[in-house]
């Protein structure tokens, strides 16, 4: 956070899941993973020193984690804090992938669907610090849903937090493909909404097992703007000319002129 202010940042967006490791991957009872791995209140003595310093800094923050209601619901959840150190917007993930079975056979397993409930926020976009923020969670970036919800309520920049493991257990990938798809599903959905979106892994080897990196910054053109190079701790940084989207949104997407929503409702059938 300090590295981004001093690049001059106004807001950090950290990865899914960003205060544990990603506890999915391992086979246990949702009781223990509660135990565990989830936050009951928000901010709490263990996360009170980021909104402490974010608020000294006088930047706003992205930050995902697992939570727990008081009701006892769990949910993989991210939050937007402002400058002042209020939580600004809250999402919940919706697209949760993977199973709910122990894959004994299986190097790992990605067990979100069996430790968090479907979102129940809906995909909102939050006017904060100036800026209208759509936020969203890891696979939710790959279905084109996600950010047409979100531009439809004029959300200007999509920020998200990551967790992609390089392995897929449920055929032979190849590697590459994991950052392939990434990319190509941050491209497309900036430029077809004429938004930017900036997303941020967790990445590299997480207590042995590898997560892509590949964090990046894409302008309402598609284009990658910023793309980390390495699997460390890596600050990558954009001073991002909202108006750049305005085009795209007045012309090739002017959802008012072009959208034909008549014609579309096979998308929402279930
Ligand atoms: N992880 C992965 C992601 O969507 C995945 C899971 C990878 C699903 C590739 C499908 C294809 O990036 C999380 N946490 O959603």
């Amino acid at each position: 956070m300090r590295e981004a202010k001093g690049r001059g940042a106004e807001m950090v967006v950290y990865p899914e899941l960003a205060l544990t490791t990603f506890f999915p991957r391992y086979w246990m009872e949702e009781e223990e993973a509660q135990r565990r791995f989830f936050e009951t209140t928000m901010p709490n003595p263990q996360v009170q020193s980021l909104f402490d310093e974010a608020r000294k800094l006088g930047v706003g923050f992205y930050v995902g984690y697992a939570e727990l209601t008081p009701e006892g619901i769990p949910y993989n959840t991210a939050i937007i804090v402002d400058k002042s150190g209020k939580i600004a917007g809250k999402y919940r993930k919706i697209h949760l992938p993977g199973h709910t079975d122990h894959k004994t056979d299986a190097p790992f397993q990605h067990l979100e669907k069996k430790f968090f409930n479907v979102g129940d926020l809906g995909f909102r976009v939050f006017d904060t610090m100036d800026v209208k923020f759509g936020m969203c969670l890891c696979n939710d970036r790959r279905w084109p849903e996600t950010y047409r919800v979100m531009a439809l309520q004029s959300a200007e920049v999509v920020v998200l937090g990551y967790n992609t493991p390089s392995i897929n257990i449920y055929w032979n990938e190849p590697v590459h493909l994991r950052t392939t798809t990434h990319l190509v599903s941050l491209q497309a959905n900036a430029y077809q909404n004429g938004i930017w979106v900036a997303a941020a892994a967790k990445c590299g080897s997480e207590d042995g097992h590898h997560m892509i990196g590949s964090s990046a910054i894409v302008a309402p053109t598609g284009e990658i703007v910023a793309r980390t190079v390495s699997e460390e701790d890596e600050v990558i940084c954009v001073k991002a000319d909202l108006s750049l989207g305005e085009h795209f949104r007045e012309h090739v997407f002017n959802f008012a002129k072009h959208r034909r929503p008549e014609f579309y409702g096979l998308i929402v059938d279930r």
